[in-house]
């Protein structure tokens, strides 16, 4: 059985067209999340502490809102952010900004305490060059060694002012194409989004592999 952690029943909305093919259960695990600059190594540590609550082959979801014109923030920040500023807060914060440009990034980290063909893609090397920056500490638990695998999704757009009731988090102030995430169903947003990318390259990866 493949558990798909989160905390967020939006994202397991989103998911389930991609992952029902696959005996897949939600399992509502709120895994420690590390401080990084980037959201592979977080998926990829958040990935092996799901693994080792759980027990059973684990995808974690994690994933950001960056700014361009404010220098990716709030990037691997943004649950902090909406839990402190609000998505209103940060759309007042972009509506100053010349560039409003912003993309959506999702990361899936996928462990099953085994090893498999990890071949090196950008995210994966990533990680470990974060897992090296992190200094020896990093390496001090044996469960650092766990194969992860990482699936990246992104999607451009730009912050305006809120509009539509669907979707979560920060999906009323992001646009894409003309409309805000909110705005979408689920099955259009699935087709643009971050997520459904992600999920797409996993699924496929997940099926052959
Ligand atoms: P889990 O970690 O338990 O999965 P979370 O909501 O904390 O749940 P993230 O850390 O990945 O998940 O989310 C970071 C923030 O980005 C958080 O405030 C989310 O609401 C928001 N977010 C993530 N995906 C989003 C999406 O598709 N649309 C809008 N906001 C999103
Ligand atoms: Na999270």
């Amino acid at each position: 059985m493949l558990r798909y952690v989160t905390t967020n029943p939006g994202k397991v909305h989103e998911a389930e067209r991609y992952l029902r093919d696959g005996s897949v259960e939600r399992l509502d695990f709120d895994y420690p999340e590390i401080q990084a600059a980037e959201l592979g190594p977080i998926a990829a540590q958040g990935a092996r502490e799901a693994y080792r609550h759980a027990g059973e082959p684990v995808l974690v979801d994690d994933a950001g809102l960056f700014v361009e014109g404010l220098d990716g923030f709030p990037g691997p920040y943004s649950s902090y952010v909406e839990e402190t500023l609000g998505v209103e807060r940060v759309h007042e914060i972009a509506a100053d900004l010349d560039d409003r440009r912003a993309a959506f990034r999702c990361v899936l980290g996928y462990c099953d305490g085994d090893g498999f063909d990890a071949s090196p893609d950008p995210v994966d090397r990533g990680d470990r060059d974060a897992a090296a920056a992190a200094g020896p500490d990093a390496d001090a638990d044996d469960s650092d060694a766990l194969p992860v695998k990482l699936f990246e999704g992104y999607v451009p757009g730009r912050i305006v002012a809120p509009r539509g009731e669907g979707g979560f988090g920060y999906d009323p102030i992001f646009e894409h194409d003309g409309e805000t995430f909110a705005e979408m169903d689920t099955e259009r947003k699935n087709a643009v989004s971050h997520r459904g990318r992600a999920l797409e390259k996993f699924a496929e990866w997940f099926a052959d592999r």
